[in-house]
């Protein structure tokens, strides 16, 4: 109706609010109208899946097209039916011999409903094992076209994409804002093939050979006797394994640093991690490093924050994710490259290429974008998209290479092996979210969970009975061919290049490149996750680490530790920072941040329904904060109720405002049932605690705050000075709100910790 893109998105971030919209006809939402219920209730068709659930548009190994079909979806007769079709009348009574008799092993449908019930479960990835996923779309804007020949990054081919994002550590119900990795897994299902491009936000890894990875996992997960902590790294075999190899120091600093804590999976960095080697049309190649840059910036949590979600919302970054694509807050990410020239030596700037626990400075080879992804559809079901998905480093495509990694190596072999256990046998490519696009015509037979009807005699090459199908292909036809790379002769040896040795230059550089906001930051973190170990050997071990990146760095955690400062052990060599490397001090677009409005029936009702209309014009989402549910009513249209006081928390609102209260003095925002005071509007009643609370943290996790005509008196009362840095007041909710959107666009107000230093 309206042509406007932020109008539309405010429209619907408002709908999915269950503000106006999507409560038509649904029961148990805020304002739906309970349809008169029947029983039984009336036959109608099942839902039609959802655009995304459709299973890609594939050929299977027999030809025949196993494009959406009604009958795999799970879903496609109106009635209940048994898992061979037969239609029940009733799956509330088990079969019994009389009313009160014992129960008939005859009983088909209740065997087969507990049965299926029974191994619902399959086991959860042994890393990864926590995430959320989307659908969408990558188009590539054609500027990689000279590195490679990669057809979904020539000009304007678009290719659909399935991405998941994770922590590590975690069981699959552990909390979202733990500090921990994140996964950032890529599935495009390329014309050419898939592409899985299986990265982290962290552009560098623990371990610099494959081999380690078992026991870098051993260290991290929980503790074999008591299987504590969950989704931890602050405990002792975390810690002893990264102090006594050495490699991991760049990671975990950056996993200290507030990289660890995301604010939301739309505000990350993506890396590929390892360099890869790009295959142009001609043959010639290119060794690249692959780059996710978010449209809305990086950010983080603070991590009281962090702490605070994952018991109040531990699916605080999931929820977000959907949410979002929901609203029409689309997340946008621009696939960028760093290139190298592919030298012998594959260095750049003396930097080891072949080393995952490099990066290499933007400012030395700086991002260059060369696609654009979009995420704008959620999945219709976790289990049979998000779960079963199946991501694999060595799902490449031509244009696409490996180098010689140790690291990656590893990847190659793991991800397929796990799969087979963790998805049941071989056949997990054919699961419709790990369906490739591309033509298939394999020669791989049976083999458990086999769904496809293959034909033809002779699954094997060369034949005279099947015409000599398949053919090969070559170059011209899009054969998959490895770069002819060459492999200098050498002893076989289980030994690391000289050049993998220096540990400490690296994360010395990431340190310098922070603010001193984020370097508080990183050290609060170590002086946290080594003070809940127990060994005094390891908090030692961990200070040595430290003060071989910088005695900067070692000197306030040991002080935090009540431990002294060791001297450092490697010289303590100048580095050039890497301003790309802070998030500190730059302004980012607003999509989808979520603003508070604390209001009462006493408040300025008027004020808020403006307030409400411009957040929302500004692609942004407001919540209606009360003291409790349902509409404020009061002349003009009635406002929704999105939170109470008592389901409203701090961590949910990246800025407060507080509704003005018209009329003279005295405290808002009272509890309706508050005792003290006189209960009359205006009156001098205690501002209720739970508004408190979340002023007081949201102060103290320098968020913006506004408050206009009265609010004054419950800013003070929650110990937030009105002449704080990012504390906004004024006469009108409009003057208090663009205020408020010119500080949230820093993400945070900085300067108020920056004076608590
Ligand atoms: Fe891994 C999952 C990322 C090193 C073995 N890894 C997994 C996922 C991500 C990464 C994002 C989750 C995929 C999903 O959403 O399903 N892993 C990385 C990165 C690494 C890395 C960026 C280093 C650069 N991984 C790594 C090594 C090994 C593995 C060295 C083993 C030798 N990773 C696995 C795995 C997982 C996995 C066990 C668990 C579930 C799965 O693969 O599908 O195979």
């Amino acid at each position: 109706s309206d042509k406007n893109p932020i109008k539309a998105v405010a429209d619907k971030a408002a709908a999915a609010l269950g503000d106006d919209g999507p409560a038509e006809g649904v029961p148990g939402r805020p304002g739906a109208e309970s349809p008169p219920v029947h029983e039984p209730t009336d036959v109608r068709g099942p839902l039609p899946p959802k655009p995304d659930q459709a299973a890609p548009a594939t050929v299977s190994p027999t030809g025949i097209p196993t494009e959406a079909d009604p009958t795999t979806q799970g879903q496609g007769d109106p009635y209940l039916t048994t898992a061979q079709g037969n239609r029940l009348y009733d799956t509330d009574h088990s079969l019994k011999a009389g009313a009160r008799g014992p129960v008939l092993l005859q009983d088909h449908h209740l065997r087969e409903k507990i049965t299926h019930f029974d191994h619902e479960r399959i086991p959860e990835r042994v890393v990864h094992a926590r995430g959320a996923a989307a659908h969408g779309i990558f188009q590539g804007y054609g500027s990689a076209a000279s590195v490679t020949k990669a057809a979904f990054l020539q000009k304007d081919a678009e290719t659909p994409v399935f991405v998941r994002f994770s922590t590590v550590l975690g069981s699959r119900g552990s909390a979202d804002t733990v500090r921990d990795t994140r996964g950032f897994a890529t599935k495009f299902y390329t014309s050419e093939g898939t592409f899985d491009l299986v990265g982290n936000n962290i552009p560098v890894f623990f371990i610099q050979d494959a081999v380690k990875f078992p026991d870098v996992i051993h260290a991290g997960k929980p503790h074999p006797d008591r299987e504590i902590p969950q989704a931890q790294s602050a405990h002792d075999t975390f810690w002893d394994f990264v102090t006594l190899h050495t490699e991991a120091t760049h990671h975990t600093l950056w996993n200290m640093s507030d990289r660890g804590i995301p604010r939301s999976f739309r505000m990350m960095e993506g890396f590929g991690v390892h360099t890869f080697r790009l295959v142009n049309a001609e043959g010639a190649t290119t060794l690249v490093k692959f780059h996710w840059k978010p449209k809305l910036g990086v950010h983080s949590l603070v991590w009281e924050e962090a702490q605070i979600a994952g018991g109040v919302d531990p699916d605080f970054h999931r929820r977000d994710l959907a949410d979002a694509i929901e609203a029409g807050a689309y997340p946008q990410w621009e696939l960028g490259i760093q290139t190298f020239p592919d030298t012998p030596e594959q260095t750049f700037e003396g930097i080891d290429l072949l080393d995952p626990t490099n990066i290499v400075p933007e400012e030395l080879a700086p991002v260059q974008p060369i696609g654009l992804l979009t995420l704008n559809a959620n999945p219709t079901n976790f289990f049979a998209e998000t779960e079963q998905v199946a991501f694999h480093p060595g799902h490449l495509v031509p244009g696409i290479d490996i180098t010689d990694d140790p690291l990656l190596a590893g990847r190659l072999f793991s991800y397929l092996d796990t799969q087979i256990t963790r998805l049941g046998g071989p056949n997990f490519a054919q699961i419709p979210v790990n369906r490739p696009h591309a033509p298939i015509n394999d020669m791989l037979r049976d083999g458990m969970h086999q769904t496809a009807v293959h034909s033809g005699a002779a699954p094997y090459r060369p034949n005279s009975l099947d015409g000599g199908c398949p053919f090969l292909a070559g170059a011209d036809t899009r054969a998959y061919i490895e770069a002819p790379v060459t492999v200098p002769q050498a002893q076989k040896v289980r030994e690391a290049p000289t050049s993998f040795a220096d540990h400490f230059s690296q994360p010395r550089r990431f340190w310098r490149s922070m603010s001193p906001v984020e370097r508080e930051h990183i050290v609060a973190a170590y002086t946290f996750e080594l003070g809940k170990c127990y060994e005094q050997a390891i908090k030692e071990r961990g200070l040595r680490v430290l003060a071989n990146i910088d005695p900067e760095l070692c000197e306030p955690v040991a002080a935090g530790l009540g431990l002294p400062a060791p001297e450092p052990t490697v010289p303590i060599e100048t580095v050039e920072p890497s301003p790309a490397l802070s998030q500190v001090g730059r302004a980012w677009p607003l999509d989808g941040r979520i603003v508070g409005i604390v209001t009462d029936g006493a408040g300025d009702l008027d004020g808020v329904r403006v307030v409400r209309e411009i957040v929302l014009r500004g692609g942004m989402v407001p919540l209606v904060i009360a003291p409790s549910g349902g509409k404020l009513d009061s002349e003009g249209e009635p406002i929704t109720v999105q939170r109470t006081f008592a389901t409203a928390r701090s961590i949910e609102f990246d800025a407060l405002l507080l509704a003005g209260v018209p009329g003279p003095g005295g405290d808002a925002y009272g509890a309706r049932d508050a005792k003290a005071g006189n209960g009359e509007p205006n009156g001098a009643r205690p501002t209720d605690p739970r508004v408190l609370l979340m002023l007081g943290e949201a102060f103290r996790h320098g968020k913006a705050i506004g408050g206009w005509a009265g609010a004054q008196s419950a800013l003070e009362a929650a110990g937030v000075p009105a002449d704080a840095p990012g504390v906004v007041t004024g006469e009108t909710g409009t003057g208090v709100l663009e205020e408020v959107t010119g500080l949230l666009k820093n993400h945070r107000v900085w300067e108020r910790f920056a004076a608590r230093v």
